[in-house]
């Protein structure tokens, strides 16, 4: 990559002037400090062109020629998932920092196959848009239970209710783009892998297309025997919900009860607002990822999840569409992570430092 000095901005390359990718080229050219949007891409040039007008950047129509561009030093793809394989091996090659909008890829093959790239490139450059590892209520979820608060976690309850979504959500897309955030955040707060989905399918909302289903609980194991149980509801026609309970040995712990400002009336009714998207609820999360990111870019490096995460919550979600479909339980087949070996001329990233 072209070695951005410390004292310049990062510049970069937007791939997708979609909804997240308009709402990261906007947080960089206004809330992120010593960052700034160059280049912006998409497939439909007409909303490239207005992305990159309001933030100041060029439009480059070919997303690989983006990412190649000589004032581009690192890349935010948020194009659709099946592009992203292409466009986080061409970031690869460029030797510039990536942060991926999730999943990484769409086949548990190309992910791994990237996280293999990666390690013999000796450098970690992928970073995956999991930003919940970035909201303040799951940093002190994860304090709370590393500093041995709760005792041993045995149990973690999640609830991921989104208040509508469009007909092609169907229950295999619940899975690979809503419940991927819970596997992120299990794997995350218990630092371990999840090994076994199964999934039970009950009574479906009327909001639901016919053979959705909607909600679902999902239950995971873990390594070392833990279990999770995650409810997924896209259909609420309320607001967006997402919480997480981890019940320890010595207490329990819960976030996302949406306590802001509580608001007593007359009529002797008592309450508050409901974030109504994840933009609100995760707004937060999403500018102190893209800031984190920026910063460590700007080094040729990543703060947060990264390969084998992304790669990590690929396997576990293709269990999850597999349980979907079989209604059996559904092992989670993993791939060793590549590890340090002169003979292999492989060495492992070091994914404490990426968590961090
Ligand atoms: C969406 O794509 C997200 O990533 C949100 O965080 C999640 O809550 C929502 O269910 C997904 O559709």
């Amino acid at each position: 990559m072209s070695d951005p000095s410390l004292n310049s901005d990062l510049r970069v390359a937007v791939l997708g002037a979609g909804m997240m990718g308009a709402f990261h080229a906007r947080a960089l050219s206004s809330r992120i400090r010593r960052a700034r949007v160059t280049v912006v891409s998409d497939v439909f040039v007409e909303k490239a062109n207005l992305l990159a007008a309001e933030v100041g950047a060029r439009v480059v129509d070919d997303p690989i020629a983006a990412i190649n561009d000589a004032q581009v030093d690192a890349v935010l793809i948020a194009t659709p998932s099946a592009s992203h394989d292409e466009q986080v091996k061409a970031c690869l090659r460029a030797r510039k920092p990536v942060l991926c909008e999730k999943p990484l890829t769409t086949e548990v093959s190309s992910a791994y196959a990237l996280v293999r790239q990666e390690a013999e490139l000796g450098q970690p450059l992928i970073q995956v848009g999991f930003m919940r590892r970035f909201d303040t209520e799951y940093v002190a979820l994860k304090e709370l239970i590393d500093s041995g608060g709760l005792g041993n976690p045995l149990l973690v309850h999640c609830a991921h209710r989104n208040p509508a979504v469009p007909d092609f959500f169907d229950s295999e897309y619940m899975i690979r783009d809503s419940v991927v955030h819970e596997v992120d955040v299990a794997r995350f707060l218990l630092g371990e892998e999840l090994t076994s989905v199964q999934i039970l399918k009950g009574v479906a909302t009327s909001a639901a297309p016919p053979g959705i289903s909607d909600p679902m609980l999902v239950v995971f194991e873990t390594e070392s025997g833990r279990l999770i149980t995650d409810e997924i509801f896209v259909r609420t026609g309320v607001a967006y919900e997402v919480r997480t309970e981890v019940i320890g040995e010595r207490g329990s712990a819960i976030i996302g009860l949406g306590q802001n400002l509580q608001l007593k009336t007359s009529d002797g009714r008592w309450g508050g607002r409901i974030t109504p998207s994840f933009v609100e609820r995760f707004g937060q999360a999403y500018d102190t990822e893209l800031q984190r990111w920026a910063d460590a870019a700007r080094t040729g490096a990543i703060d947060g999840p990264g390969a084998w995460d992304g790669y990590a919550a690929v396997a576990v979600c293709e269990a999850g569409v597999q349980a979907v479909q079989t209604g059996q339980k559904v092992a989670v087949e993993m791939q060793p992570r590549p590890t340090a070996d002169p003979t292999s001329g492989i060495s492992a990233p070091d994914p404490e430092g990426a968590r961090r």
